[in-house]
């Protein structure tokens, strides 16, 4: 009886409020010939704007209530929340029936951590899954206003960018140092609209045409029955590819060269592989190759410490950028273009600017730097901005547009197809970092993951229901995109390539022309590396054959290494004048952010040390003690690095203190029962830290006592290795070494 008196009680509430109502007029009876529902009569306004979602005030890790950027603080709110923002008073334990379960269904909070859980990863990218990212700033030159109007390239523009650099073959948990092209794809977030340059550290492709870009990428990737190699192209598929399609051959032997290993994303060349149409503001178009130069010069690993990179540290390239960042060592690479006649042919120098297997070479078109790109902030969070990061060839700004380069042509189609996939949906531009900075105004509606909330009815263009808008813009005077009205062959339908497209060596030979002789001493190792892991014979013999055709020494020293016969080449040798700005080795460059190696005996002699650490520091680099165990150095100094978790990969350089002490048994150990001079042995450790650096030609450096430690390891005398009383000396000869990079001319004499 009480529930059917408090349930009455109810409805009469509710219908007294009914009652109080404003009830709207309806139009009109039924049959009196006035419709229900009135039409509109006239054109609305669209809906205001919702705001965006309100995120939880910030606090800081200690729960203080702070005004700090969301970046800044680790937690957001005080209280731990559903995703509904319900507060939540334990995330630790199940909703069970009793202590010892079993778990209940209507644990909605366990439901949804887990689902979301399970649903984390979405789908890796097809090829360059594994990279890291950077933002930074893009300051234009204005010297390239009479090949372009692109607007963020006139003079002091500033444009936001985002830069994400990547290898081709790894998965997005593979290593970084891996033999392999590097992308190096960037977002320009200018006020005409996205431009992304999807550019690699290689200015040429392996394939013509996209049509074949699946084969060769299947090729590369592992074997489909076990799944191995990982990141590599030391496999049979990739070398029965580059073999059977020689066109592949002039990419191969940049990625076989230094240029498959760099130092670092830092110290990288970007390449926008294919010829683009420039236009400027009187309509003259322009064919324009882009590069990217980097001011610290174009460096390299040695094969050998790429290798043990991969196992010591997977992350090498991620973490360098991303303590470089941190640091405030930004780097910067200069946006150059070479410009070519826009002529029907569309060649230059007899070279066929639409085909991505061929370069030309800056002796005969110079790179002329347009711009600056400083790269400044690590992103705030890996997923929402490396991993979903969404590139395309066809984000294209007033003054830029694409040639008929047929790989180009079929790129235009993928790079948004991809994504459908990847990022489960069509609008992927929505999601933060790929929000254009210009106004968008499209009509693109709906479709999963739609976070908008577009306001009007009319959808359409033409329309007069939205006040007629948006109106299209009245081309270029209104900053329009309009497409470069560039002459097609007029000509029948076919499914061949121009006859250009079939030299397939002699920029190859070119390239090998190029090299210096400790370059290509590398890339003989590389070719013999590669090839003695593969496991048909056949293909050995197929690739041995491409390489007589590229140069017969090349050739011949693989073939002694595999311990095959060299074959005679199959076409005609073509001599193009070498390009020496193909070479990586000569000149002088910054060392910023560079690592510095400083072994120390914890009983030995630490003067000079201090001052050391500081002169390497003001120098723009990075000093790390080393040390045979961890903690604290007599002098207060902090070791950070211990022999056991150390490799001499980790250095640029290193330096061997002032030490040992007689009688220390740390990093000189002196034989014990005898205890003098003649018998002392040095740690093994040091012994191999000491010999790789020598091996890879790294600059070595010590002082006073710590020149035994040299000697000991037999790394004492030859060029690139200094030595001296003075420690400031030492390490400002040390300092010039670096700027080489290497100690070239130790190559040749130990195996690099
Ligand atoms: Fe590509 C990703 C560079 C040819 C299809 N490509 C991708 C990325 C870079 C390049 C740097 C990574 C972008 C990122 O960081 O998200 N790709 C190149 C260069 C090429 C090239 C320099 C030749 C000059 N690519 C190429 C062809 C096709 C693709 C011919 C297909 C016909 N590329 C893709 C892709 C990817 C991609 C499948 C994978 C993930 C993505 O696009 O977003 O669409």
């Amino acid at each position: 009886k009480a529930v059917k008196s408090t349930v009455e009680g109810a409805a009469a509430r509710v219908a007294e409020k009914l009652a109080d109502l404003e009830r709207p007029e309806v139009p009109g009876t039924p049959g009196s010939g006035t419709p229900k529902v009135a039409e509109p009569t006239k054109p609305v306004e669209p809906l205001p704007p919702k705001p965006d979602q309100a995120g939880p005030e910030r606090r800081t890790a200690t729960g203080a209530p702070t005004d700090a950027p969301a970046e800044a603080v680790s937690g957001q709110g005080r209280f731990l929340t559903t995703s509904q923002g319900a507060r939540l008073r334990d995330s630790d334990h199940s909703l069970k029936a009793g202590r010892r379960g079993p778990t209940l269904l209507q644990d909605h909070h366990l439901r949804e951590k887990i689902t979301h859980f399970d649903h984390e990863r979405i789908p890796e990218r097809v090829v360059h899954a594994r990279g890291a990212g950077a933002h930074g700033t893009f300051i234009g030159y204005g010297n390239a206003r009479s090949v372009t109007k692109a607007g963020f390239l006139a003079k002091n523009a500033e444009t936001p960018v985002f830069v994400r650099f990547s290898t081709v073959l790894g998965s997005r948990g593979s290593a970084d140092t891996v033999r392999d092209t590097r992308g190096f794809a960037t977002k320009f977030y200018t006020d005409e609209g996205t431009f992304d340059l999807v550019g690699n550290n290689i200015p040429v492709f392996f394939i013509q045409d996209g049509i074949k870009f699946p084969d060769v990428i299947h090729a590369g990737k592992p074997h489909p029955d076990r799944e191995i190699p990982q990141a590599q192209s030391a496999h049979d598929t990739f070398w029965d590819f580059v073999s059977l399609h020689t066109e592949a051959q002039h990419h191969t032997i940049w990625n076989m060269s230094d240029r498959g290993i760099p130092r670092s994303y830092r110290t990288m060349e970007g390449f926008g592989v294919h010829t683009f149409r420039c236009v400027n503001a009187a309509g003259e178009t322009s064919l324009v190759k882009f590069h990217w130069k980097p001011v610290l010069g174009v460096h390299s690993l040695t094969w050998e410490e790429a290798q043990l990179l991969a196992g010591t540290d997977p992350d090498f390239h991620r973490r360098d950028l991303a303590d470089a960042l941190e640091a405030g060592a930004f780097p910067q690479w200069e946006l150059g273009v070479q410009v070519f006649p826009d002529t029907l042919e569309e060649t230059f120098d007899d070279i066929d600017l639409l085909d991505p297997t061929k370069l030309v070479p800056e002796e005969l078109a110079p790179v002329q730097p347009i711009g600056l790109l400083t790269l400044t902030h690590n992103p705030t969070n890996y997923f929402a901005e490396t991993e979903q990061v969404a590139f395309h060839v066809g984000n294209l700004v007033p003054g830029i547009d694409v040639t008929n380069d047929p790989l180009l042509q079929a790129r235009l189609f993928s790079y948004v197809d991809t994504q459908l996939t990847r990022l489960g949906g069509p609008n992927f531009s929505q999601i933060p970092i790929n929000r254009p900075h210009a106004p968008v105004n499209d009509m693109l509606r709906d479709g999963f993951h739609q976070s908008a909330v577009h306001g009007g009815i009319a959808p359409y263009q033409p329309n007069s229901l939205d006040g007629g808008c948006p109106f299209f813009a009245g081309g270029a005077k209104d900053g329009a995109f309009v497409d470069v009205p560039a002459h097609v062959a007029e000509s029948v339908k076919t499914r061949e390539a121009p006859a250009s497209y079939d030299d397939h060596y002699s920029q190859v030979r070119q390239f090998w022309l190029s090299m210096t002789p400790p370059e290509k001493e590398h890339i003989v190792a590389a070719y013999t590396f590669e090839l003695a892991k593969c496991f048909e014979q056949a293909i050995k013999e197929r690739q041995l054959l491409a390489l007589a055709n590229i140069d017969p020494d090349l050739c011949a020293q693989v073939a002694a290494g595999l311990g095959l016969p060299a074959p005679e080449p199959t076409v005609p040798l073509i001599d193009l004048a070498p390009s020496p700005a193909l070479s990586q080795i000569g000149g002088t460059w910054p060392t910023d952010g560079r690592i510095v190696g400083i072994l120390v005996d914890p009983d030995g002699d630490l003067s000079g040390l201090d001052a050391v650490r500081t002169a390497v520091s003001a120098a723009g680099m990075v000093p790390l003690v080393v040390a045979p165990y961890g903690g604290k150095l007599a002098d207060g100094t902090t070791v950070q690095r211990t022999f056991a978790a150390t490799r001499s990969v980790e250095f640029d350089a290193v330096l061997v203190a002032g030490s040992p002490a007689p009688g220390a048994d740390a990093l000189v150990v002196r034989d014990s029962k005898v205890g003098d001079d003649e018998n002392a042995v040095l740690d093994p450790r040091v012994v191999l830290l000491l010999q790789e650096c020598f091996r890879h030609a790294k600059a070595i450096g010590a002082w006073g006592a710590g020149v035994d430690a040299l000697e000991l390891a037999g790394v004492a005398d030859a060029p690139g290795v200094l030595i001296g009383d003075d420690p400031a000396t030492v390490f400002t000869e040390l300092h010039t070494a670096l700027g080489a990079h290497r100690v070239w001319e130790r190559f040749g004499t130990v195996l690099g």
